[in-house]
């Protein structure tokens, strides 16, 4: 059995040309204090280390995976396969056919086997954190008042914005 490292989300992606997108994931989980960890693992080019991943990741004490991919994104597929964790997955805009290749692969699943599926892109990183911190929210209190105070600031923003216009 693998040690407990505290960390509760793993963010996995296919290539460090990942990186750039799924940065906004990582800065939300900062912002929310959440102990995370960034992966780079491929379920084409490395499956074996993919497999490790998937497989040890639960009893790591890991909670929540968020897997970035693009092209044939069989990544966060291949990693829900191989867990009971919830495993969110971002399309990545890595080729000539802008996500949409990414975007089907990830979220085309057989019944079985979930990958929560966000938008393509860095809306779809940032909201793959948000949403891991509302699956640790449902059993944190303090997590949950940070949540909401981040929806508050978001239309704070949107008034600060629209006075702006005027
Ligand atoms: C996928 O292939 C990766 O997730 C990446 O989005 C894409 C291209 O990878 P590189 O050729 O840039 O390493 O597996």
């Amino acid at each position: 059995m693998k040690k407990e490292t505290g960390i509760l989300v793993s963010v996995v992606m296919g290539s460090d040309s990942d990186l750039p997108i799924m940065k906004e994931a990582v800065n939300i989980l900062k912002e929310f204090g959440i102990p995370h960890e960034v992966l780079l693992t491929s379920a084409h080019r490395s499956p074996e280390r993919t497999s490790s991943f998937a497989g040890e990741a639960a009893e790591r004490g890991v909670k929540v995976i968020i897997v970035g991919a693009g092209a044939a994104a069989h990544l966060a597929g291949v990693i829900a396969s191989q867990t009971h964790l919830p495993v969110i997955g971002v399309p990545i805009d890595a080729t000539s056919l802008g996500g949409l290749d990414a975007l089907l692969s990830t979220v085309q699943m057989p019944g079985g086997i979930p990958v929560a599926t966000m938008a393509i892109g860095k809306a779809g990183a940032r909201n793959a954190a948000i949403m891991a911190v509302r699956i640790l929210a449902l059993k944190d209190d303090g997590l949950r008042e940070k949540l909401n105070d981040y929806v508050a600031n978001m239309a704070k923003e949107i008034e600060k914005k629209q006075k702006n216009l005027n």
